[in-house]
């Protein structure tokens, strides 16, 4: 795609001056910038390419062209993808223009694989976003972890079988780029029987925990995508009713994405999910997202209109927001989205998709352990909460309609230049100059 023809209204797009930060550093694009300030004058870059005679020297040759001087260079091979060798380099920092150049022209004709390392901050910039649907293929490989690199205390951590298999979803993710099709995935025997004991334990429960949204869909994924005990249905075809239902899509993710990203997907309405299915071990509640999470949770809610459009309001008022803002985003995000409860008659439902896909944790939200508070995001923004054990404490909302309103007054406080508005025919941002 040609970035600049997509530049309608303002963009704050990967210009100079425009960036931002995150954390400790700032991203451009599918490249992290990380602030090192007792090294400022310095930018470093690592870059990827395939072992092939000849390979480096081309690279190479784009620095030559565009006049860089190379003040250090080292190679290693690559842990990620054995046929490849990583290089690691440093320039001086009055070549950041044209380094810009240079990393473009190695991500688009010589590596897939470049990341950023160090460049002098500016102040007072902001982060950047993505501008256009397309733009969201910049996050596949920003991801905080990689799908297959399970920790000591992962259920999977031991079993050689689950860990494989976990790399072939991330390289499907990793791989893919907006506009194909979600390859389809054929699921073993044992990944289908893990589904089916999640799927019997949820579906008794429905009737009695689950809000009247979520309900009200259910039926119709099992009439129209395959949800059934005996099947896992395929992102492809549940992407595909989402749109029909809400402009809701899903697009497949390798890992987790920090806030910001996954945030920002949002925005566009697009839902990053993972293919991959919790270890069979743990089936009542897992911390990670899996499968039976994202279709089984989240999916009959994004099909609702109310629902869909609370949780892009939140992924635009992400875009761009200073970075202590998108932690409290995400925290109402995830009192929300993830692990909310709502009023409904004189009952309190689940309608958080954390609580929908734990037939555990489903049951015990409803009892009298857990602490109820009702949902304000001022609080709401700065509770803290475990990620991996049963939430101790949930917000109740009063409606969706009601949390709504009272995130979108939240949203009015982040302070930002601009504002802006989603443009549903581009599929891009348009970003209304408020300065
Ligand atoms: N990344 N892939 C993925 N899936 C999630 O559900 C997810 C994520 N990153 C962050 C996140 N969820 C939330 O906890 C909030 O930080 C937005
Ligand atoms: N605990 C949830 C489950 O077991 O389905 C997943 C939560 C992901 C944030
Ligand atoms: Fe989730």
């Amino acid at each position: 795609m040609d970035a600049a023809y997509k530049k309608v209204n303002g963009n704050c797009g990967p210009q100079e001056g425009t960036e931002g930060q995150e954390g400790s550093g700032r991203r451009r694009g599918s490249m992290y910038l990380e602030e090192d300030t007792n090294k400022s004058e310095v930018i470093s870059c690592i870059f990827s390419l395939k072992e092939e005679v000849g390979a480096l020297v081309k690279a190479l040759r784009l620095f030559e062209e565009k006049g860089i001087n190379l003040t250090h260079i080292e190679s290693r091979p690559s842990r990620m993808n054995t046929e490849e060798y990583e290089f690691f380099i440093s320039v001086d920092s009055n070549c950041s223009q044209a380094l810009d150049d240079v990393i473009d022209g190695l991500r688009t004709q010589i590596s897939g694989h470049v990341h950023e390392l160090t460049r002098t901050k500016e102040k007072d910039t902001v982060p950047w976003f993505p501008n256009d649907i397309q733009d969201l293929d910049r996050f596949a490989n920003q991801i905080l972890s990689y799908g297959s690199e399970l920790d000591a205390d992962h259920p999977g951590f031991t079993d050689p079988i689950y860990r494989a298999r976990r790399k072939e979803f991330a390289d499907i993710a990793y791989n893919y780029r907006h506009g194909q099709p979600i390859p389809r995935v054929e699921y073993t025997e044992d990944e289908k029987a893990t589904w089916g004991t999640v799927f019997d334990g949820l579906k008794t429960m429905y009737p009695t925990h689950a809000c009247r949204e979520h309900n009200r869909v259910f039926p119709l994924l099992e009439k129209y995508c395959g949800y059934r005990q005996d099947n896992i249905p395929q992102l492809e075809d549940v992407s595909r009713f989402l749109q029909s239902c809400t402009g809701f899509r899903l697009r497949p993710v390798a890992g987790l994405l920090s806030s910001r990203d996954f945030l920002a997907g949002l925005a566009f309405r697009v839902f990053h999910s993972t293919q991959y299915i919790r270890h069979s071990s743990k089936p009542r509640y897992t911390p990670e997202p899996d499968i039976c999470h994202e279709l089984l949770g989240h999916v009959p809610l994004f099909a609702d209109p109310g629902f869909a459009q609370f949780s892009q309001e939140i992924g635009l008022a992400s875009l761009g927001a200073p970075d202590e803002y998108i932690e409290k985003l995400a925290t109402v995000y995830w009192f929300t989205v993830e692990f909310g409860l709502c009023k409904q008659g004189s009952d309190i439902k689940a309608y958080g998709a954390g609580l929908l896909s734990s037939f555990g944790e489903l049951q015990y939200c409803l009892t009298d352990k857990p602490k109820l508070l009702p949902f304000d995001p001022d609080k709401t923004s700065v509770q803290k909460y475990p990620i991996t054990e049963y939430q101790p404490i949930y917000f109740v909302a009063e409606s969706f309609e009601d949390a709504k309103e009272k995130v979108r007054k939240f949203a009015s406080t982040i302070p930002r230049p601009f504002t802006v508005r989603y443009n549903p025919y581009t599929q891009s941002i348009e970003v209304l100059d408020s300065t």
